[in-house]
């Protein structure tokens, strides 16, 4: 039987810049002879990448608050059976853009929905699985919202106002001074090469303890 791969994830509020620097994370741990599965919530599967395009879209009404959580948790036991489980399993390691940390972060203290039912649904869907790493993009929410809109249209989270993300952002800076062991926070509101500098100084620490 192979060994467990690691399971990295990447968390941040809108436009900290996941995307951009998903490619470094992988490309540095690719280069190191890992086999990596790249993915990303709410997605990664046919089932998750539909229940995304019902998250985001800009509709009305819009989902109630509760349903939203639940279709963020259905989208991820599809993803966990489909995709996460099996790679792990195979030894692979998975890089996947945003996970829980990223419910806990908008569900719970953007939308102030009770954390208790958060962990609830935690456990339920996912078992004894939680990720290895956390690598946190932190960043103002003012300069991630501008980054994201000259980037294009809002979706329907990126309509939420500025004291929603200063939840978001203070929501997950919470949580990663509880667990220090599994989060790295980033300081993502410097120039990419320096930003990519601290990601791969964490990367490095990560992969000589394992
Ligand atoms: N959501 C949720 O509510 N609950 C959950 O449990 C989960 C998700 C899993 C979609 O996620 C939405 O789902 C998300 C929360 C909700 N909504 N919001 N907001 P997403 O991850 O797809 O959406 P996102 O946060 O908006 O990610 P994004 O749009 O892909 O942004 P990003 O990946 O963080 O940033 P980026 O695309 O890499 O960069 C944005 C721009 O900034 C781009 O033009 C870059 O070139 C630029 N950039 C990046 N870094 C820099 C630096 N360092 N300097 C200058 N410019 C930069």
């Amino acid at each position: 039987m192979s060994e467990r791969g690691n399971f990295i994830t990447i968390e941040g509020g809108e436009g900290v810049g996941k995307t951009t620097n998903r490619e470094f994370v992988a490309d540095w741990l690719r280069a190191r002879g890992y086999k990596l599965r790249i993915t990303r919530e709410p997605g990664g599967t046919q089932i998750g990448e539909q229940l995304r395009e019902l998250l985001l879209r800009d509709q009305s009404p819009a989902p109630a608050e509760m349903t939203e959580l639940l279709l963020i948790f259905a989208a991820r036991a599809q993803h966990i059976a489909e995709v996460i489980a099996p790679a792990l399993a195979a030894g692979e390691w998975v890089l996947c853009d945003r996970f829980t940390d990223a419910t806990f972060a908008y569900q719970g203290a953007g939308r102030e929905l009770s954390t208790r039912s958060i962990e609830h649904l935690e456990q339920l869907v996912q078992g004894n699985l939680r990720p290895d790493l956390t690598l946190l993009l932190d960043l103002d929410p003012r300069v991630g919202m501008q980054r994201a809109l000259e980037r294009g249209e809002p979706d329907r989270f990126e309509q939420e106002d500025v004291a929603f993300f200063d939840r978001v952002r203070q929501g997950y800076l919470t949580r990663a001074a509880k667990a220090p062991e599994r989060y790295r926070v980033i300081d993502a509101s410097l120039a990419l090469p320096d930003v990519a500098r601290q990601l791969q100084r964490e990367l490095e620490v990560f992969v000589d303890e394992r």
